[in-house]
């Protein structure tokens, strides 16, 4: 909704990548924002203004004002830390604001990894891998989700998007079932309108710039 020209905020995003999780979010947050929208084709993310943005080369990259933020837990940490009225974070005093943290780091360095590990068809190694292993990391986001309808406090924050964004992709890839407490969760977090308006946004960047063959 609230994509303007004349806003403090700009994502630097790319379709089809993991961009969506902060477009997600922005939609969520209802602030203003910018979309700085770009084929990865061009190779723009490695131009010397987007390493100087992310010096990883990579998208999403939040600018707010003229200060870059990178990488999706720190984008989601920090933004939702800035724009507390939209209630996404728990605040710092809170007791759920620890776990809320967990599951935030859960979605990006143990959920990622461990999709990596399923897809790479990597040796588990529970005690050495950072992430433990991928059956770690299934079992643990199930447990959490079979009683609660979100992890945090009863409330959707910015812990159930990045998780569910994950799940997602793990779901789309054939990592996870398309059945059980994980997809059910999934289906409810994407109901959103605000993942539903993320989607929109998505299919017209991605018809701008369609992949080739
Ligand atoms: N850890 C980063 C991962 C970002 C990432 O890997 N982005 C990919 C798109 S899905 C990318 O920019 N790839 C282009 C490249 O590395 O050349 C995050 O969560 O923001």
């Amino acid at each position: 909704m609230p994509e303007t020209l004349a806003a403090d905020l700009v994502l630097h995003y790319a379709p089809r990548t993991r961009s969506f999780g902060a477009l997600w979010l922005l939609e969520e947050l209802g602030v203003p924002y910018r979309l700085e929208s770009f084929d990865l084709a061009t190779k723009h993310h490695k131009s010397a203004a987007h390493l100087a943005l992310n010096p990883m080369g990579k998208v999403p990259v939040v600018v707010d004002g003229e200060v870059p933020v990178s990488e999706t837990g720190a984008i989601a940490i920090y933004l939702c830390d800035r724009y507390p009225a939209a209630g996404l974070a728990p605040s710092f005093d809170a007791t759920t604001r620890p776990a809320y943290l967990r599951w935030i780091f859960f979605a990006t360095a143990l959920f990622e990894p461990a999709l990596a590990e399923k897809f790479g068809k990597w040796e588990p190694r529970p005690s050495s891998h950072a992430w433990g292993s991928f059956d770690q990391v299934l079992e643990a986001a199930t447990q959490a989700l079979e009683t609660e309808p979100f992890l945090v406090g009863g409330r959707f924050t910015a812990a159930d998007l990045l998780c569910a964004n994950v799940f997602r992709f793990g779901i789309m890839f054939g990592a996870l079932p398309k059945e059980g407490v994980l997809a059910d969760y999934v289906g409810r977090m994407t109901k959103r309108d605000a993942f539903v308006r993320a989607s929109e946004i998505e299919a017209r960047e991605g018809a701008r710039f369609p992949m080739k063959k």
